[in-house]
């Protein structure tokens, strides 16, 4: 049978279940079969009982959660500490009795109640007319402390849940993330080996470059969670069939900062030649892209023919893929002692210097690979097609030493722009959020990959940048885990909107075609730097909670996570059959970093990470 004739038989994911299940030939109809074969008697008597609990459990909802967290801690497995279960025994060294669970997980599993309740009250949630009870966030005003109020009304008071975290019990939160990579690692190994990407639910596969790009996506992930098998059999992979002689056209930031990038850091890590040597093939085949009139590249080239051209439909770049592909580049030069690289890449970053139609240091989304200027100008956004200028003209000045003083200037006044147009505060609870400017006009619209920023305002004020900037990566970090906490399933849609008059009842909205999420990093990476700097252990917490909803909700059971259609239905997320290679290269590395006590681990004063997790080494550090 093809792979792909199984997605009929996907199941939702039950709360306590833990993942998807693409065996079980399980259908939603069949419940509504068995209902229908029931006599008129059962079927009233069930109807009865059912209302009565309903009520019941509305009416002591309190005191019913706190009998069933009395019996359930230590006790089966229920809600989203199931998961946890398994992995206990294999930290323990023979013989030791159990670990006792986590004050914190407790703390967690509590929040979102027993899983029946909680579907409950989430179906309740989804619908728009919230109330008080459920008000989502409470930052409370000046002088008193912060309190975080989850979605549905229950207290997590964040001071608590620091001291619920003791650094010796983040060996088993380590352990669950090398799990989760495992999972992650064996769908890919058996249905999608040297292909691009997993799609986990029809046991498959789909090519975007045919280059293998999660296996080297991964592979400095594994090196870091020393994975040594799975590094072991990947590099073997390499050695033996990765080849760029290939008839394929690729996009030259994807290309850049996932092979190129995965490779350089590999090379680094190991001190193996092997992924110099195949750092060096791609770097040069992709250097065609930069023969334009302009010497904007264009976004794709075909690497075995040599040749690149812009897409079909424009001779236009975007301006973030056209950023974001110098920290790799001026690496490259450096390791080979080849100008060429560094030249192509630095002479893009005079010129957007120079150009005219930014708005206080803020780049508009398009640039034109013919004339090198700007075009469809007018719109500002910290999101999609502009987010990783931003994040490259920070980390370029670091990797260089902190001497290129024009990329620190470009910064800083893009810090000021964002601050001036930018950012706004929401309704009722006032979290600091991102918005977008579209032809004069304010739009309160922030993209999940806006929570990049947090970890990159902090990294500049670890590395001397006004103080003010941790301040606001600390407002902003709120902002982005509350877009995880008010989701029925605690996952962050791609995009939000905030309410921003007064009289809303709560602060985010979703739009329906908004409402998915591709197990994208951007707010794990945050809450990564955030930890580092701050040693607030709330932010632990916090990607503790956002790996145990990736778990129960992204998770398929024979092998691998999904990216899901539908965060506010913990019923139903809705499956899109995907595992994009980032997942593996920094989703669960920046969570295993955030996790590990070790911060040598990739020192942040000896690596900066490009934008797809892959740490480069800063050039005057002796690393
Ligand atoms: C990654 O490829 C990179 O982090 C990029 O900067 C943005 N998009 C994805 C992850 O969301």
């Amino acid at each position: 049978m093809h792979p792909q004739s199984q997605q009929d038989y996907v199941s939702i994911s039950f709360a306590g279940q833990g993942c998807y299940n693409n065996n079980k030939k399980w259908r939603r109809q069949s419940w509504w079969r068995k209902w229908k074969q029931l006599s008129r008697l059962q079927r009233s008597l069930i109807l009865f009982i059912s209302v009565l609990l309903f009520i019941c459990g509305i009416a002591s909802y309190p005191t019913v959660t706190e009998q069933l967290r009395g019996l359930t801690d230590g006790g089966p497995d229920t809600g989203s500490n199931s998961v946890l279960k398994p992995i206990i025994p294999h930290v323990l060294p023979q013989g030791q009795p159990p670990l006792p669970e986590q004050p914190s997980q407790r703390k967690l599993s509590n929040k979102r109640g027993p899983p029946v309740l909680q579907n409950r009250l989430q179906k309740k949630g989804n619908t728009s007319d919230v109330t008080v009870e459920d008000k989502v966030a409470d930052v409370k005003k000046e002088g008193e402390e912060r309190v975080v109020i989850s979605w549905r009304g229950a207290v997590i008071d964040t001071d608590q849940a620091t001291e619920s975290t003791k650094d010796g019990e983040k060996a088993s939160w380590l352990e669950e993330v090398r799990e989760a990579f495992r999972h992650a690692w064996k769908g890919y190994k058996d249905f999608a080996w040297g292909h691009d990407e997993l799609r986990p639910m029809s046991k498959s596969y789909s090519e975007w470059f045919g280059l293998g790009l999660t296996l080297i996506d991964a592979l400095d992930t594994m090196w870091i969670m020393e994975l040594k098998e799975e590094f072991k059999e990947a590099k073997a992979w390499v050695a033996a069939e990765l080849t760029f002689n290939k008839n394929v056209d690729v996009n030259l930031f994807e290309s850049t900062i996932r092979i190129l990038g995965g490779l350089l850091s590999t090379y680094h890590l190991t001190g193996d030649t092997l992924f110099l040597d195949k750092a060096k093939d791609i770097g040069f085949r992709l250097m065609p892209a930069f023969k334009t009139p302009s010497k904007i590249p264009y976004s794709d080239v075909n690497i075995g023919k040599g040749t690149a051209h812009p897409p079909r439909w424009t001779s236009d770049s975007t301006v973030a893929e056209v950023t974001s592909i110098q920290l790799e580049f001026r690496e490259l030069s450096r390791l080979t002692q080849e100008p060429q690289y560094e030249a192509v890449v630095t002479d893009v970053m005079k010129q957007i210097h120079k150009l005219e139609g930014k708005l206080d240091g803020l780049v508009p989304m398009f640039i034109n690979t013919n004339n090198g200027q700007f075009t469809h100008q007018g719109i500002y956004t910290l999101g999609a097609r502009a987010d990783s200028y931003y994040e490259y003209l920070l980390k370029q000045w670091i990797q260089g030493g902190k001497k290129e003083n024009q990329l620190l200037e470009d910064y800083l006044q893009a810090i000021e722009g964002v601050k001036k147009n930018l950012l706004q505060k929401s309704s009722p609870n006032g979290l600091t959020f991102v918005g977008e400017v579209s032809h004069g006009q304010f739009s309160p619209k922030m993209d999940h990959l806006v929570c990049f920023l947090p970890g990159t305002l902090a990294l500049g004020a670890h590395n001397g940048l006004p103080a003010d900037h941790m301040d606001l990566a600390k407002e902003l970090m709120e902002t982005c885990y509350q877009m995880y906490v008010q989701m029925e399933t605690g996952l962050s849609p791609e995009i939000v909107h905030f309410n921003m008059y007064q009289g809303s009842t709560r602060d985010i909205d979703v739009k329906l075609a908004d409402r998915h999420n591709l197990l994208r990093p951007e707010t794990v990476e945050s809450l990564f730097y955030l930890y580092r700097f701050t040693k607030d252990h709330k932010y632990r917490n916090w990607g503790w909670e956002i790996l145990q909803n990736f778990n129960k909700y992204t998770k398929v059971s024979s092998g691998g996570y999904t990216s899901i259609n539908n965060v506010r239905d913990p019923d139903y997320p809705s499956p899109r059959d995907k595992m994009e290679s980032f997942f593996l290269g920094e989703t669960l590395k920046y969570l295993y970093l955030l996790f590990s006590d070790n911060s040598n681990l990739i020192s942040l004063d000896k690596y900066v990470f490009n934008t797809e997790a892959h740490p480069l080494p800063i050039w005057l550090s002796t690393v």
